[in-house]
């Protein structure tokens, strides 16, 4: 079987003997491991511009820095200037916004896009020394729209696959993007682009029907700058029973220390990155409506929010941060009791062996995202449930999750009111309706799991013919 080679912003580290943490990183590291290949991404670490001048990195092998049976990791640096550029600039200051409907949020410097589309070029120019012509190359996310056309530019002709973790959004939303169409041009130099959902493989299509003039035929194929492009649909899953063991496990200590902290109250727990795509603003509105409306419930819940800090070089993103932690002391203010803290927000991230069974002692998931490729935190949450006893998943119709996940209350996280109604319904909700609901999520789950996702994705790219691309 030819090799597989992911590419993605940053690769995985391999820990032997234990599981890789994050779901997306273990489906990642399986597949290599099945079919032998490697993994190329930037190491995490900046240099100075002065020391390596971006435009001179020399091409060829980049130091491999792991290697784990049939696996090889490498990784490259990245100068203080194409971070900025790149990562921080137009990746996450204008593309994740975008990508995310917060075109408001969203900053543009055409020197940045630059930036991004030399990042781009600096890993295609590795990869082509690391590739054989047979290999099957599978990018990730919104960071490496622009590979497949460098690398076509360095002459391979291998198979290129993009997975696009993010929503793609309505093209009345992408191009307030200046540069929608250098993006659109560059995306179609893959044979491959596979979304979370069918709305957002919809939404590609239709840019390249009305903005493009392209065609699109039966079974997701698209023409378009000369080229067929294959879309599909691989909503990403998690490992059901694995994470249900990881909530089992869960360190006697730390369930005595929530215990004993919580008493009998119900917990609400929500957990992650601390990003304005996530709703967290709405979600600390929208309960503390419920507290001023439902007074039955003062002293009988709790709502923990774990949220790590992330991107936070990125303005708007000190600007959430600010702003949450105000309103956290503000709604604790106006509500805590002497014996009572109504919120708890920890501006913190927690090893997994500890989260999941924070997750499988929580009566509610409240997963209430404004837009989200898929949210992983909702299927966890599900995983992590005892069935016989299991808690309720509230959950925003905006995340890629919910296509799937039906038997969750679905709620629109910009409707405070509802959102409070969903809680004190999912608070109240009888035993036999928490099971209906809960068997009927992890049905779905079961079948879309990583696994599945992975072989899906990887057998579409390997299905295609050798430079099939070209029309
Ligand atoms: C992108 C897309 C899509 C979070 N806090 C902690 C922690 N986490 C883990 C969660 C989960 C992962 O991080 C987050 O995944 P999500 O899917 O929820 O969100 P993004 O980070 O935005 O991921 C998203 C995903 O890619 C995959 O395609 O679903 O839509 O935006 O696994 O558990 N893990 C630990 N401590 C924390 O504090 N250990």
């Amino acid at each position: 079987m030819s090799r597989l080679v992911v590419v993605s912003n940053r690769v995985a580290p391999i820990t032997e003997g234990e599981p890789t943490a994050g779901g997306l990183a273990a489906g990642v590291m399986d597949a290599l491991r099945h079919s032998g290949g490697l993994w190329f991404g930037w190491s995490g670490q900046t240099v100075p511009d002065t020391l390596v001048p971006p435009d001179t990195l020399a091409p060829g092998l980049p130091p491999a820095v792991a290697r784990s049976g049939p696996v090889t990791l490498y990784t490259t640096d990245l100068t203080q200037r194409d971070y900025d550029d790149y990562y921080r600039g137009f990746a996450n200051g204008t593309l994740w916004p975008v990508l995310h409907y917060q075109t408001g949020l969203a900053r543009f410097e055409h020197g940045e896009f630059e930036g991004y589309r030399r990042v781009n070029a600096h890993f295609a120019r590795h990869l082509a020394a690391l590739v054989a012509p047979d290999d099957v190359i599978w990018a990730h996310d919104y960071h490496l729209l622009c590979l497949a056309e460098s690398l076509r530019a360095a002459g391979l002709r291998n198979r290129m696959g993009l997975f696009l973790h993010t929503p793609f959004p309505a093209p009345a939303v992408l191009t307030t993007v200046p540069v929608h169409a250098e993006l659109v041009r560059a995306l179609c130099q893959y044979d491959l682009v596979g979304f979370q959902t069918e709305g957002d493989r919809r939404a590609f299509a239709d840019y390249i029907r009305h903005e493009l003039g392209g065609e699109e035929l039966p079974g997701g194929v698209l023409l378009a700058h000369g080229r067929r492009i294959r879309t599909g649909v691989y909503p990403i899953g998690v490992q059901v029973e694995a994470l249900r063991a990881e909530a089992q496990a869960g360190e006697p200590e730390s369930l005595a220390a929530l215990r004993a902290g919580l008493g009998d109250r119900a917990l609400i727990i929500s957990v992650e990155r601390l990003d304005y795509s996530k709703g967290l603003r709405q979600r600390f509105a929208a309960y503390e409506r419920f507290l001023a409306s439902h007074a039955a419930w003062h002293r009988r819940v709790e709502y923990v929010q774990i949220a790590p800090p992330s991107r936070s070089d990125v303005e708007a993103y000190q600007a959430i941060r600010r702003e949450l932690e105000g309103e956290a002391g503000r709604i604790n203010g106006r509500f805590a009791e002497l014996d009572w803290m109504p919120l708890r927000y920890l501006n913190r991230g927690f090893p997994r062996r500890r989260l999941m069974p924070l997750y499988a002692a929580a009566r509610v998931g409240l997963v209430t995202p404004l837009r989200d490729g898929m949210n992983l935190v909702a299927k966890e949450y599900v995983a992590a449930q005892d069935p016989q006893d299991p808690g309720v998943l509230v959950l925003s119709r905006f995340a890629g999750a919910a296509r799937e996940l039906d038997a969750a209350l679905l709620v629109n996280p910009h409707d405070e009111a509802a959102v409070a109604a969903a809680l004190d319904r999912a608070l109240a909700m009888p035993l036999e309706e928490r099971q209906e609901r809960h068997t009927a999520m992890l049905r779905v789950m079961r079948r879309n799991s990583l696994e599945r996702w992975r072989d899906r994705f990887e057998a579409d790219l390997r299905d295609l013919e050798s430079a099939a691309g070209a029309a």
